[in-house]
């Protein structure tokens, strides 16, 4: 049995090492001779490359020094030392266990590690314990690592949680595994200075097309928080399923969600907010309105041209569904929505009213609501349809601010409202930010821009992660087609949408719609292109995709080995073991 035990770990022991020689990672065979210098491919993409931040994603605004020394590790003897928590503590605690079970999914599983190697000292300094997250939160942080007789000493300046935990982010990216001496690693001399080019880097998950388990959402929010993306958009409701539970208004999931299994409960919402408080993500709610709602308002009669046929004439997607702005139950529900909403997601700084896609076919097929538009003096025209739906959405805004004591901004789609004339007479430009999904060229953005309105851009040539304009649309079958590659994300850049008003870009946002997707594709859907619009944000290289896709690699496996992501292959793996 031993001899067979010591047969197959001989058979695990590697062949070929790695070299740094000219920036470039160079395969050789582990000879007796070469074994002393030669590395893993991880350890040598961590120190040698033309940038020398092999293993770094996104890239650091602000690189003071980084060496190319490394230094053995005891992934056992790590610790924190830090005063600075006070307020919540629980979520500092959340992060630091967070980054030794990181450092832990490094480690090979098929034999334990060699022992020795130095203990790793994390000392950390903060300005503030404030735990609150907006739009003026600084997300920056200084990461200096040094070697002395005691351990390695990574020393972290931060002005809150959220840029400390950004640090300890680098920092585990500058530890990897050697398989050559089944050691831990780190790069042995470190100083950095960080800080993100976009205050919003988000992602949008539609979870009403089809129904996500919490545990899929998680592994998203993981993996968002490996890249530094900030947001995660909780499109929770739309027309076709209404999976959140809402205790004041049971019917709305109880008739909407897809089966008892599919729904969220406020116990399900908040253990998502705090899983992503403690990874410096904020969870976006929005309540998309007055259209794309359907399922789930059955009960009450509240929607116009829900069902209708042919659909095609009353909304883009069956099955079509719009509030019906004239009675005056709508606004109750809305309440009660909006209240447990905020409530449940721990009091958001922003949140999202949807405004998309509004059909008047569809709320002239109403005629009770003719009747009442009638009765009020107004036509049937355009115009007064316009004046229909700035009416709704003052009113649903004042409900949302009777149901939160704070007045946070909102975030609105562009549609039919954010065109002039009516941007400037139903919307205001401190009040709301618009959101952009059509291309990034639409004349649209620009007018938006001019009249002062801050804007999260998620152009759909770029950054919509679904497959386009699928068969309900076009009848024509063009899955995936044409499919937007990372390298597109990655040069996809805001001074191009936006011109000389990129400081009121706040940031963009991938959006995935999931007409098409489930918690089964989800992963492969999201990485790691996701990824080329987090570098975008954080760190807007003046560079394109070319220079990152070494980078790009490492980071790839990243997600898929720590994050247990089932990320997208991007090569052979010939390409990871010799390029860069
Ligand atoms: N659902 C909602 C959608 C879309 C939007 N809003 C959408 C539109 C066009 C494309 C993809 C998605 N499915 N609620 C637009 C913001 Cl190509």
């Amino acid at each position: 049995l031993l001899s067979f035990i010591g047969l197959s770990l001989a058979q695990l022991e590697p062949s070929w090492g790695y070299k740094c020689e000219h920036n470039n990672c160079k395969k050789v065979e582990l000879t007796a001779d070469n074994k002393k210098t030669a590395v893993s491919l991880s350890v040598c993409r961590l120190y040698c490359n033309l940038d020398a931040i092999g293993t770094l994603w996104p890239k650091p605004t602000g690189i003071v020094q980084i060496g190319n020394d490394v230094v053995k590790i005891s992934p056992n003897e790590i610790t924190f030392k830090t005063e600075s928590f006070k307020r919540e503590p629980a979520y500092w605690s959340m992060a630091t266990e967070r980054f030794i079970a990181m450092q832990k999914k490094k480690l090979p599983f098929k034999y334990s590690i060699r022992s020795g190697g130095k203990s790793l000292i994390i000392e950390v300094t903060v300005e503030s314990d404030d735990m609150v997250f907006t739009l003026d939160t600084y997300e920056g942080y200084k990461l200096k690592i040094s070697e002395n007789n005691d351990g390695v000493h990574a020393v972290i300046t931060a002005k809150n949680f959220y840029g400390a935990r950004n640090a300890l982010e680098s920092l585990s990216q500058l530890i990897v595994y050697d398989n050559i001496r089944n050691e831990i690693l780190a790069v042995a001399a470190v100083e950095i200075e960080d800080e993100p080019k976009f205050k919003y880097r988000g992602i949008l998950l539609d979870t009403s097309r089809n129904y996500f388990s919490i545990d899929s959402i998680k592994r998203t929010i993981e993996g968002m928080a490996m890249v530094k993306l900030n947001t995660f958009h909780w499109h929770i409701t739309d027309s076709h399923s209404f999976p959140l539970v809402v205790k004041s208004q049971p019917e709305l999931s109880k008739l909407g969600a897809y089966s008892p299994e599919k729904m969220y409960t406020p116990e399900d919402v908040e253990e998502v907010v705090r899983f992503a408080k403690a990874r410096g993500i904020r969870v976006l709610p929005e309540f998309d309105a007055p259209a794309h709602v359907g399922e789930g308002w059955q009960h009450k009669d509240l929607t116009t041209c829900f069902n209708a046929q042919p659909w095609k004439d009353y909304c883009v997607e069956a099955p079509c569904g719009q509030l019906d702005p004239s009675k005056d139950e709508v606004y109750n529900v809305l309440e009660d929505i909006y209240r447990e909403m905020i409530e449940h997601f721990q009091y958001p700084d922003i949140f999202h009213m949807g405004g998309d896609e509004v059909s008047v076919s569809c709320w002239n097929s109403s005629s009770s609501l003719q009747n009442w538009m009638i009765a009020k003096g107004w036509n049937l025209n355009e115009s007064d349809f316009m004046k229909l739906w700035g009416y709704f959405q003052n009113n649903a805004l004042e409900r949302l601010d009777k149901a939160n004591f704070k007045k946070v901004p909102i975030i609105l789609w562009t549609s039919r409202l954010t065109e002039e004339p009516f941007l400037s007479q139903y919307l205001n430009n401190q009040r709301y930010i618009i959101q952009i999904w059509t291309k990034g060229d639409d004349p649209q953005v620009q007018t938006i821009l001019e009249k002062g309105f801050k804007m999260i851009v998620s152009n759909y040539d770029a950054l919509y992660l679904d497959c386009g304009f699928g068969a309900w649309v076009t009848e024509g079958n063009n899955w995936c087609s044409p499919y937007i590659g990372w390298q597109k994300i990655y040069d996809n850049r805001m001074e191009t949408i936006a011109g000389s008003y990129v400081n009121q870009v706040y940031g963009a946002e991938a959006a995935l719609w999931t007409e098409q997707v489930d918690e089964w594709t989800l992963d492969a859907r999201l990485w790691p292109r996701v990824s080329a619009m987090a570098e975008r944000l954080w760190s807007n290289p003046e560079d394109g995709w070319r220079a990152a896709e070494s980078r790009m690699l490492v980071n790839r496996k990243r997600l898929v080995d720590i994050g247990g992501l089932s990320a997208e292959r991007l090569q052979p793996e010939w390409c990871l073991q010799n390029e860069g």
